[in-house]
């Protein structure tokens, strides 16, 4: 499916003079200031400005377009947006970036010096946000008529300071000084209500009721220009802003109350104020329902005025739209949806039923039980009183169909159920977004058949073509030609431009892997990023890196899953094998671990702890003479992975086979040639069936051994025990070798792997720790290594972006799209 491309009225390219001239009228007369006393904020404020007028006329261009050709719009709804900086992105995207360059040093002011000022925008945790991210441009890449929808978090994720080895939380404020991109519509408020009554309409026979909210909170949008590939494209992000309806309560203050007469507008304002710094185990507190219900109500109201202002009733919303949900957090707009349905718009239960599924779709990000959201039945009911009815209203429907047309047993019903009944009684918004969507997607083949094994299991047997795969993908514009302009730049010279706007063109490295003159090209390109890293670890943590070692990173969330513990427990046992061998020819190598733990996640902070004890005591021993080097790099964040994924020569994606849904960092590294030391999980397996067995470095039990394992009964103690290795390693920890200011403090975290081990650190270590091994002997024949490098950049074009999203749009929201990235 190609869409018919139209030319898009375009400005002629400006050249360095004109932009400079721009920017330097936009520094005077809609910043203010004059260059002698411009700040360098003042000269980025100015730069994004330009830039930004630059993509309007191109963003006007394509909501027209959408708008003349009635075409099918795409509305992804996430509660995280992971952004990270956009001045690069969007000027590489425009093809501006040497003029842009040119124009700010013939003013004096650096680039990347005012690019490094820029904030990194984290309104989100990890992952999902990122994906999201990744989504928006790829959308905007592959000429869909898309439309983001978040919250504008005042505080996205904390930032993280390493205070004498702990992780320490502080507020991250983006917006401090100003935000440059976003354009503020006030015009586009909407009241969003909370709690209240819910009185049924005289003579509509109970079907439609009104909800009489007892809170108003006014959804104020903010926009943001997305531009994808040569700005082909624009698309918007709109992000949501909690306002009190009545700021100041006039009557209040005129009657000399002045604080109370703020307090409401505070209150307000409370609601999008922070992101929830949780990225596997919801939290489950009123504030979060809130932020959730308010920007799925806001955004909802926002679709359909849009559809309502061109088509004449709601019956064609599904042929006009395509509302995705990232993961269950926005799954109450499917009530919402049903609300306006039945009670304002006066359709048939049925018929709303019906619009609402074939509107909505949904992708499940995890299978962990733990972070499956379910939200207490009277919290729910005191909040959205009317939304509670729906979900009786829908169950009831849902639980007869089971009942009499497929003969489920009772087992089976109350694993399908909207609402759970063990325990206290909770709302399952997973249940809820898979009964009210036409499409289920998992994010890689593994995670999707595990879903129909297990989370949804009865609903897939009553639903049996719902569940599709949709493997996740990263741009290759941020992810390769932004972050790694030398690796970039080497590959156009070596396969030429076609792989400027066709990423797959990277397969032609193939031929070029094992000659010799390029691997040296490759090899130097590598070690200058590393160097690269080097400085900046040396900047801001004074540790001295041998760019010539064995670059060896983990960067991801710190979660008990994804197994960090066993990468530093390893890294004991090396460091433990190098003391008491210091005859052998041991490789050089830096351990890099970066990553937030969520605040009160106990274990995730002790790792942290436990990394910097054992960084602190390793690259303070001279015995190791340099050959180990172990940095743990505080407030990963989108910028920092820029710097890292590049620099990497070993990529660690070690999660328990089954329980990492995919994974995108994985394919970050491969992508900038990094081999990769991984499970059989998440998208682990499809990177192996690209890049070829021979180049990824494969260790551990598989998903289905994992799961015997625990249903059979799993000993760690007997394992530990056997493994003379890991038994030294864990009791060096356990006894305090590490922490000698509190010889315990690892104590209970040890003895949780040998009591239980849930995320069976010992039953893969062995295998691991042998795979190291390999991957030394392997880094010791240089042209073994690179050539395996090479092919494993050469192999990843899949895993773009723009393949993933065009397959949401042929398989499920069956809009057109571009083939080809620019044109
Ligand atoms: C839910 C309720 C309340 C508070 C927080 C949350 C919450 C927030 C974020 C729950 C989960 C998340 C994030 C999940 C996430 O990032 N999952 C990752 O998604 C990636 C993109 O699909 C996958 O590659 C990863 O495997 C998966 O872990």
């Amino acid at each position: 499916m190609t869409s018919a491309t139209q030319p898009v009225p375009s400005q002629a390219a400006p050249d360095a003079k004109t932009l400079a001239a721009e920017i330097l009228s936009c520094l005077t007369y809609r910043i203010g200031k004059d260059p002698t006393v411009a700040t360098q904020y003042d000269w980025l404020s100015a730069t994004i400005k330009v830039v930004r007028d630059r993509l309007i006329e191109k963003w006007i261009a394509s909501t027209k377009k959408a708008y003349e050709e009635q075409s099918k719009r795409v509305y992804y709804l996430s509660l995280e947006f992971l952004i990270g900086r956009l001045m690069r992105d969007a000027i590489s995207n425009l093809r501006l970036m040497d003029e842009v360059k040119n124009a700010l040093s013939s003013l004096g002011v650096d680039f990347d010096i005012i690019a490094a000022l820029e904030p990194d925008a984290a309104l989100g945790n990890g992952g999902l946000g990122r994906l999201a991210a990744c989504f928006m441009e790829s959308m905007a890449t592959v000429d869909i008529p898309a439309h983001g929808y978040g919250i504008r978090y005042a505080n996205g994720m904390f930032r993280q300071e390493i205070s004498d080895g702990w992780q320490v939380e502080l507020p991250e404020t983006w917006l401090d000084h100003g935000n440059p991109w976003e354009f503020e519509r006030r015009e586009r408020s909407i009241e969003i209500g909370f709690g209240g009554m819910v009185e049924a309409v005289p003579g509509s026979d109970g079907r439609r009721m009104a909800w009489k909210p007892q809170e108003r909170v006014l959804a104020v949008a903010y926009d943001t220009p997305v531009a994808g590939w040569r700005a082909k494209r624009v698309n918007t992000l709109r992000l949501w802003t909690a306002m009190s309806v009545d700021p100041i309560l006039l009557d209040r203050f005129n009657a000399g109350d002045h604080v109370g007469a703020l307090s409401e507008s505070t209150q307000a304002e409370t609601l999008t104020r922070v992101l929830y710094p949780a990225d596997a185990t919801p939290a489950g507190q009123e504030l979060r329902l809130r932020q959730e219900y308010f920007f799925s109500a806001a955004s909802l109201r926002d679709i359909l005025d849009r559809h309502l202002h061109e088509y004449p009733d709601l019956t064609s919303l599904p042929d006009k739209a395509a509302i995705q949900l990232n993961d269950t957090h926005p799954a109450v707009a499917v009530l919402e949806l049903m609300r306006l349905l039945v009670d304002v718009h006066d359709f048939e239960f049925d018929a709303a039923w019906d619009i609402v599924r074939r509107t909505f779709c949904y992708t499940n990000h995890t299978l962990l039980p733990e972070a499956l959201e379910s939200w207490p039945v009277p919290l729910f009911e005191r909040l959205l009183p009317r939304h509670m009815q729906l979900v009786y209203a829908i169950n009831a429907k849902l639980l007869l169909d089971a009942r009499r047309e497929n003969s489920f047993d009772d087992g089976q019903i109350s694993a399908i159920s909207l609402i759970d009944e063990n325990g206290e009684r909770r709302v399952r918004m997973g249940n809820l977004a898979f009964v009210g969507s036409h499409s289920v997607n998992g994010v890689s083949a593994l995670h999707t058949e595990l879903m129909k094994k297990t989370v949804f299991a009865d609903l897939h047997r009553l639903y049996p073509r719902r569940i599709n795969n949709k493997t996740n993908g990263i741009t290759p514009r941020r992810w390769l030609q932004q972050c790694d302009p030398g690796l970039f730049s080497l590959v156009r010279r070596t396969i030429g431009d076609s792989v400027l706007d066709d990423i797959d063109a990277l397969s032609g490295l193939n031929a070029h892997a094992d000659d010799p003159g390029f691997q040296e090209a490759f090899a130097e390109v590598k070690r200058a990023n590393k160097e690269h890293l080097a400085k900046l670890v040396r900047e801001r943590m004074g540790i001295d890196l041998d760019p010539s070692a064995l670059f060896d990173i983990q960067v991801k969330r710190i979660h008990e899953y994804k197994r960090q513990l066993l990468n530093i427990v390893e890294t004991v046992a090396l460091y433990d094998q190098m003391r008491s061998h210091p005859e052998k020819d041991w490789v050089p190598r830096v351990k890099l671990l970066a990553g937030k733990a969520a605040p009160t996640y106990h274990n995730a902070k002790l790792i942290i702890k436990l990394a910097n004890d054992l960084a602190r005591t390793v690259n303070n021993d001279p015995s190791v003479r340099g050959l180990l080097k172990v940095v743990f790099v505080p407030n990963y964040n989108v910028s920092l992975a820029e710097v890292l994924v590049p620099a990497a020569d070993l990529s660690e994606q070690i999660s328990t086979a089954g329980m990492e849904a995919s994974g995108t960092g994985n394919m970050k590294f491969a992508l900038n040639g990094a081999l990769t030391i991984g499970t059989l999980d998440g998208a682990n397996i499809e990177i192996r069936e690209h890049v070829g067995a021979e180049n990824i470095v494969i260790f551990g039990l598989t998903a289905e051994e994992v799961a015997e394992r625990r249903r059979n009964g799993y000993n760690p103690r007997e394992l530990i025990e056997r493994s003379p290795e890991l038994s030294q390693a864990l009791a060096a920890i356990a006894s305090g070798v590490f922490s000698p200011d509190d010889r315990d403090r690892y104590a209970g975290l040890v003895g949780g792997l040998y009591e239980h081990d849930w995320f069976m650190v010992a039953a893969d270590f062995d295998s691991y720790a042998a795979a190291q091994r390999d991957i030394d002997d392997l880094w010791l024949r240089p042209r073994d290594w690179y050539a395996k490098a090479i092919r494993n950049t050469a192999n990843m074009g899949w895993f773009s972006s723009d393949r993933t999203i065009r397959q949401y749009a042929s398989e499920i929201w069956k809009v057109p799209y571009s083939s080809v990235q620019g044109n």
